[in-house]
């Protein structure tokens, strides 16, 4: 009962923030008002390296990421070694780049070092 309770409400939230793929023009003009972020190669998602100063300002701003990202019910895919963090961002329920991965990019950028902004 509990479960199916709680499944039902993912569904529904799901439903209630259900993003459409940004393909084409709208995709481009998305993509170009951001900085740093490409196109992944070999799937349908965007991808920016932000630099940081020591592992502890790249740490520092993953942590103030994650928080984000749990509000928002959306999270980056990452690779962090020392003061580099490369970043992926996709919307799985579109099965591609959606309005939510722009989004995010965008507040990422804004709490990103001046250099990677
Ligand atoms: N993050 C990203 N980047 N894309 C998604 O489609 C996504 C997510 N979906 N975070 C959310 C969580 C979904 O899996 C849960 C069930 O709400």
């Amino acid at each position: 009962m509990r479960g199916s309770v709680r499944s039902c409400q993912r569904t529904r939230r799901r439903n209630e923030v259900m993003a459409e793929k940004l393909v084409g023009a709208r995709r481009q003009a998305a993509l170009a008002e951001l900085h740093g972020w490409v196109e992944v190669a070999d799937r349908d998602a965007i991808r920016k390296t932000y630099h940081f100063a020591s592992f502890v300002e790249a740490f520092g701003f993953m942590t103030k990421v994650a928080l984000m990202a749990e509000k928002a019910d959306h999270h980056p895919e990452w690779f962090n070694v020392y003061d580099r963090v490369e970043v992926i961002l996709t919307t799985h329920d579109a099965d591609g780049v959606t309005d939510r991965d722009i989004r995010m990019a965008r507040a990422m950028d804004q709490i990103a070092p001046a250099h990677d902004r």
